[in-house]
């Protein structure tokens, strides 16, 4: 088992390896730039994500397939203060609590490959549906940043968005921007580099606190599960709230090392006894999360 220092040593070496291979491909210089820095651009499909990804990257892109996949994986990068910031646009998706190729893709890379930032992007016309995704983010990890893309229009409409109030009201960084602004691409490299950077930002992403009938189930299992050997890198809350979802990938991974059956009936008779519906009451919480906003 690696300690977080270890971890953190891989990954320099894993990022210097990587940044080798771009030399060889002649567009980056190892000796300029030895910093790298990861980047995921997360949303719903329609906010603006590959605009903003392909005005940020220009022409320092890549497209593959996500491994085992058949999800198109566009990677780019940009170069700020000699440091360079490879942005992996990831497949876009409404949530992150289904099972789509596309949720575990997303999923894998945030808790897999630990990025340094994940930018949601929302639409500034839909901001209620476009941030539900970030709430299912928060979830997963504390780096998240938002950037409500489409602010011309909002304007066009009189749309009053109020930065300062979205980003303290959901704990993260939040910087409003329009794809079609060049100032706006300026402020968002700055904006990135400075989230990953100084400590002018607080990253303390709003949690979503179910009903206490709720909560209580979500402690009972996280108790049983939490000195886990499998989905180590899922936060032990996570995977609680995927249990109760009833989502099967996580049921099969633990049932690897967990007699699942007592815990899962103790579950069926607490849902019935309390008239609940657990998954139904995860999402409602989140959606009137989000209408305050
Ligand atoms: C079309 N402002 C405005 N006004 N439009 C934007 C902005 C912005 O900030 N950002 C993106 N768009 P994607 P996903 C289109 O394609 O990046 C527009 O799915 C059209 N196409 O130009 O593809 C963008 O990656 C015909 O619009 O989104 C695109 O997240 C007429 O939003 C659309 C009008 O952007 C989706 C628009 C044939």
């Amino acid at each position: 088992m690696h300690s977080s220092d270890d971890k953190g040593r891989f990954r320099n070496i894993r990022k210097k390896k990587r940044l080798k291979k771009r030399k060889g491909k002649k567009y980056y210089s190892l000796k300029n730039h030895s910093i790298e820095h990861v980047i995921g651009f997360l949303g719903n499909p329609n906010v603006g994500k590959s605009s903003l990804f392909n005005e940020l990257t220009g022409s320092h892109q890549h497209i593959g397939n996500w491994p085992g996949k058949t999800v198109e994986k566009k990677e780019g990068h940009f170069i700020l203060a000699d440091e360079y910031f490879s942005v992996i646009d990831l497949p876009g998706t409404y949530s992150l609590s289904g099972r789509s190729d596309e949720e575990i893709i997303t999923e894998k890379f945030i808790v897999q490959e630990r990025p340094d930032l994940v930018c949601v992007i929302a639409d500034a016309m839909r901001l209620e549906r476009t941030l539900y995704l970030a709430l299912q983010a928060f979830e997963l990890t504390d780096k998240v940043a938002i950037i409500v893309n489409m602010i011309d229009v909002a304007e066009k409409h009189n749309l009053e968005i109020s930065r300062k109030k979205l980003a303290s009201l959901l704990g993260v960084p939040v910087i409003l921007v329009s794809a079609l602004r060049d100032s706006s691409l300026i402020e968002l490299k700055k904006f990135i580099y400075d989230a990953i950077h100084t400590d002018k930002y607080d990253f303390h992403p709003a949690k979503i606190l179910y009903s206490s009938k709720i909560e209580a189930i979500i402690r009972k299992i996280s108790e049983q599960i939490a000195d886990r050997k499998v989905l180590k890198e899922y936060p032990v809350r996570w995977i609680a709230i995927k249990l109760l979802e009833g989502d099967n990938w996580t049921r099969s991974e633990l049932s690897k090392e967990f007699d699942l059956e007592t815990l899962l009936k103790t579950l069926e008779e607490i849902k019935e006894k309390e008239s609940i519906n657990p998954k139904v009451e995860i999402a409602k919480t989140k959606y009137s999360g989000l209408h305050t906003i």
